[in-house]
Protein backbone atom coordinates (compact mmCIF):
# COMPACT_ATOMS: atom_id res chain seq x y z
CA UNK A 1 0.00 0.00 0.00
CA UNK A 2 1.05 3.65 -0.86
CA UNK A 3 0.16 6.80 1.44
CA UNK A 4 0.75 9.94 -0.79
CA UNK A 5 0.90 13.19 0.31
CA UNK A 6 3.10 16.37 0.57
CA UNK A 7 5.96 15.88 3.46
CA UNK A 8 4.67 19.41 4.66
CA UNK A 9 0.78 18.30 4.59
CA UNK A 10 -0.40 17.70 8.67
CA UNK A 11 -3.37 15.86 7.21
CA UNK A 12 -0.57 13.42 5.54
CA UNK A 13 1.28 13.55 8.66
CA UNK A 14 -1.82 12.06 10.73
CA UNK A 15 -1.73 9.05 8.37
CA UNK A 16 1.38 8.56 8.67
CA UNK A 17 1.78 8.40 12.61
CA UNK A 18 -1.01 6.43 12.07
CA UNK A 19 0.68 4.04 10.32
CA UNK A 20 4.21 4.01 12.54
CA UNK A 21 1.95 3.97 15.85
CA UNK A 22 -0.27 0.48 14.49
CA UNK A 23 3.10 -1.07 13.66
CA UNK A 24 2.17 -1.03 9.72
CA UNK A 25 5.45 0.64 8.99
CA UNK A 26 6.32 -2.79 6.81
CA UNK A 27 3.29 -2.52 4.70
CA UNK A 28 2.65 0.89 3.85
CA UNK A 29 5.25 3.00 1.70
CA UNK A 30 5.15 7.22 1.43
CA UNK A 31 5.28 8.83 -1.90
CA UNK A 32 5.50 12.48 -2.67
CA UNK A 33 2.53 13.97 -4.17
CA UNK A 34 1.60 17.32 -5.90
CA UNK A 35 -1.88 19.25 -5.51
CA UNK A 36 -0.70 21.73 -7.73
CA UNK A 37 0.70 19.55 -10.69
CA UNK A 38 -2.18 18.68 -12.96
CA UNK A 39 -0.31 15.57 -14.64
CA UNK A 40 0.12 14.04 -10.71
CA UNK A 41 -2.13 11.22 -10.73
CA UNK A 42 -3.51 12.58 -7.89
CA UNK A 43 -6.83 13.80 -9.62
CA UNK A 44 -7.15 10.33 -10.33
CA UNK A 45 -6.88 9.41 -7.09
CA UNK A 46 -9.02 11.51 -5.45
CA UNK A 47 -11.15 13.77 -7.55
CA UNK A 48 -11.13 16.63 -4.96
CA UNK A 49 -7.06 16.39 -5.90
CA UNK A 50 -6.35 16.87 -2.22
CA UNK A 51 -3.63 14.72 -0.14
CA UNK A 52 -3.70 12.07 1.72
CA UNK A 53 -4.71 9.32 -0.78
CA UNK A 54 -3.96 5.78 0.33
CA UNK A 55 -3.96 3.80 -2.98
CA UNK A 56 -4.66 0.08 -1.90
CA UNK A 57 -2.53 -3.16 -2.72
CA UNK A 58 -5.66 -3.42 -5.98
CA UNK A 59 -4.68 0.07 -6.99
CA UNK A 60 -8.19 1.48 -5.72
CA UNK A 61 -7.87 4.25 -3.22
CA UNK A 62 -9.19 5.93 -0.52
CA UNK A 63 -9.67 9.22 0.94
CA UNK A 64 -10.02 11.82 3.28
CA UNK A 65 -7.62 11.65 6.26
CA UNK A 66 -10.18 10.29 8.77
CA UNK A 67 -10.74 7.62 6.34
CA UNK A 68 -7.64 6.54 5.77
CA UNK A 69 -7.26 6.29 9.86
CA UNK A 70 -10.03 4.37 9.97
CA UNK A 71 -9.02 1.85 7.74
CA UNK A 72 -5.46 1.39 9.17
CA UNK A 73 -7.04 0.53 12.37
CA UNK A 74 -9.16 -2.14 10.93
CA UNK A 75 -6.14 -3.48 8.90
CA UNK A 76 -4.24 -3.59 12.85
CA UNK A 77 -7.01 -5.24 14.28
CA UNK A 78 -9.55 -2.25 15.21
CA UNK A 79 -10.27 -0.99 18.12
CA UNK A 80 -6.41 0.86 18.20
CA UNK A 81 -6.44 4.10 17.32
CA UNK A 82 -10.30 4.32 17.21
CA UNK A 83 -11.70 3.35 20.54
CA UNK A 84 -13.94 0.40 20.46
CA UNK A 85 -15.98 2.42 23.48
CA UNK A 86 -18.68 4.09 22.46
CA UNK A 87 -18.34 7.16 25.20
CA UNK A 88 -14.36 6.87 24.06
CA UNK A 89 -14.91 6.53 20.46
CA UNK A 90 -17.41 9.77 20.18
CA UNK A 91 -14.78 11.65 22.11
CA UNK A 92 -11.93 10.32 19.62
CA UNK A 93 -13.87 11.05 16.95
CA UNK A 94 -15.16 14.58 17.94
CA UNK A 95 -11.28 15.87 18.84
CA UNK A 96 -10.54 14.63 15.69
CA UNK A 97 -13.07 16.67 14.08
CA UNK A 98 -12.25 19.85 16.19
CA UNK A 99 -8.69 19.34 15.43
CA UNK A 100 -9.38 18.77 12.00
CA UNK A 101 -11.46 21.88 11.44
CA UNK A 102 -8.47 23.60 13.11
CA UNK A 103 -5.99 22.78 10.28
CA UNK A 104 -8.59 23.30 7.50
CA UNK A 105 -8.87 27.14 9.26
CA UNK A 106 -4.77 27.40 9.19
CA UNK A 107 -4.71 25.78 5.48
CA UNK A 108 -7.13 28.39 4.10
CA UNK A 109 -5.47 31.20 5.58
CA UNK A 110 -1.47 29.56 4.28
CA UNK A 111 -3.75 29.49 0.87
CA UNK A 112 -4.60 33.52 1.09
CA UNK A 113 -1.18 34.23 1.22
CA UNK A 114 -0.29 31.53 -1.59
CA UNK A 115 -3.13 31.97 -4.07
CA UNK A 116 -3.78 35.96 -3.99
CA UNK A 117 -1.38 39.10 -4.25
CA UNK A 118 -1.08 40.91 -0.88
CA UNK A 119 -3.54 44.06 -2.31
CA UNK A 120 -6.41 41.58 -2.95
CA UNK A 121 -6.29 39.29 0.43
CA UNK A 122 -9.50 39.41 2.21
CA UNK A 123 -9.55 40.38 5.93
CA UNK A 124 -13.20 39.47 6.68
CA UNK A 125 -12.40 36.08 5.14
CA UNK A 126 -8.93 35.76 6.92
CA UNK A 127 -10.58 37.33 9.90
CA UNK A 128 -13.45 34.50 10.07
CA UNK A 129 -10.80 31.97 9.90
CA UNK A 130 -8.92 33.36 12.53
CA UNK A 131 -11.75 32.99 14.55
CA UNK A 132 -12.23 29.18 14.36
CA UNK A 133 -8.24 28.83 14.96
CA UNK A 134 -8.83 30.99 18.43
CA UNK A 135 -11.89 29.50 19.99
CA UNK A 136 -10.67 26.06 18.83
CA UNK A 137 -7.20 26.87 20.61
CA UNK A 138 -9.04 28.24 23.59
CA UNK A 139 -11.13 25.17 24.43
CA UNK A 140 -8.26 22.85 23.94
CA UNK A 141 -6.28 25.11 26.25
CA UNK A 142 -8.51 25.21 28.52
CA UNK A 143 -8.81 21.12 29.11
CA UNK A 144 -6.00 19.39 27.23
CA UNK A 145 -7.19 16.17 26.50
CA UNK A 146 -5.39 13.04 27.82
CA UNK A 147 -2.31 11.08 25.74
CA UNK A 148 -3.92 7.18 25.52
CA UNK A 149 -1.61 4.13 24.22
CA UNK A 150 -1.45 4.33 21.52
CA UNK A 151 -3.22 7.97 20.83
CA UNK A 152 -6.62 8.03 19.70
CA UNK A 153 -6.83 9.78 15.83
CA UNK A 154 -8.41 12.53 17.93
CA UNK A 155 -4.85 12.65 19.85
CA UNK A 156 -2.91 12.16 16.58
CA UNK A 157 -4.68 14.65 14.82
CA UNK A 158 -4.19 17.46 17.47
CA UNK A 159 -0.47 16.75 17.72
CA UNK A 160 -0.44 17.36 13.57
CA UNK A 161 -2.86 20.57 13.98
CA UNK A 162 -0.49 22.11 16.59
CA UNK A 163 2.28 21.22 14.70
CA UNK A 164 1.26 22.93 11.95
CA UNK A 165 -0.37 25.89 14.07
CA UNK A 166 3.92 26.37 15.25
CA UNK A 167 5.39 25.47 11.53
CA UNK A 168 3.68 28.08 10.08
CA UNK A 169 2.78 30.42 12.14
CA UNK A 170 6.31 30.01 14.84
CA UNK A 171 6.03 31.49 18.19
CA UNK A 172 2.02 31.94 18.29
CA UNK A 173 1.83 29.02 20.29
CA UNK A 174 4.27 29.84 23.35
CA UNK A 175 2.58 32.66 23.48
CA UNK A 176 -1.17 32.03 23.90
CA UNK A 177 -1.48 28.21 24.84
CA UNK A 178 1.31 27.30 27.32
CA UNK A 179 -0.82 23.97 28.15
CA UNK A 180 -0.79 23.03 24.32
CA UNK A 181 2.81 23.83 24.21
CA UNK A 182 3.53 21.22 27.44
CA UNK A 183 0.88 18.51 26.05
CA UNK A 184 2.88 18.43 22.29
CA UNK A 185 5.80 17.76 24.60
CA UNK A 186 4.49 15.40 26.06
CA UNK A 187 3.04 13.65 22.93
CA UNK A 188 5.88 13.71 20.95
CA UNK A 189 8.14 11.99 23.85
CA UNK A 190 5.59 9.21 23.88
CA UNK A 191 5.38 9.00 20.14
CA UNK A 192 8.75 8.84 18.34
CA UNK A 193 6.74 9.04 14.98
CA UNK A 194 5.83 12.76 15.76
CA UNK A 195 9.43 13.87 15.38
CA UNK A 196 10.04 11.37 12.77
CA UNK A 197 7.46 13.00 10.73
CA UNK A 198 8.16 17.02 11.27
CA UNK A 199 8.11 18.83 7.85
CA UNK A 200 10.55 19.93 6.09
CA UNK A 201 12.16 23.55 6.02
CA UNK A 202 10.61 26.07 3.84
N1 LIG B 1 -10.39 16.67 4.79
C1 LIG B 1 -9.14 16.37 4.12
C2 LIG B 1 -8.31 17.63 4.00
C3 LIG B 1 -7.06 17.41 3.17
C4 LIG B 1 -6.42 18.73 2.72
O1 LIG B 1 -6.99 19.82 2.83
N2 LIG B 1 -5.20 18.61 2.18
C5 LIG B 1 -4.55 19.77 1.62
C6 LIG B 1 -3.03 19.72 1.87
S1 LIG B 1 -2.61 19.75 3.57
C7 LIG B 1 -4.73 19.75 0.11
O2 LIG B 1 -4.73 18.71 -0.49
N3 LIG B 1 -4.88 20.93 -0.51
C8 LIG B 1 -4.99 21.08 -1.91
C9 LIG B 1 -6.36 21.52 -2.34
O3 LIG B 1 -7.21 21.86 -1.48
O4 LIG B 1 -6.58 21.57 -3.55
C10 LIG B 1 -8.40 15.26 4.90
O5 LIG B 1 -8.69 15.10 6.08
O6 LIG B 1 -7.60 14.52 4.31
Amino acid sequence: MLIRTSFGSPFGRKTRIAVSVLGLDGRVKVESATTQDPSDPLRQQNPLGKIPVLVLDDGSTLYDSPVILEYLDHLAGGGKIIPTDFKKRIEALKLQALADGLMDALILIVYEGRYRPAEKHEQKWLDLQQGKIDRALAALEAAPPAIDAPPTVGQITLACALGYREFRFPGMLQKNCPRLVGWLKDFAARVPAFEATQPPAG
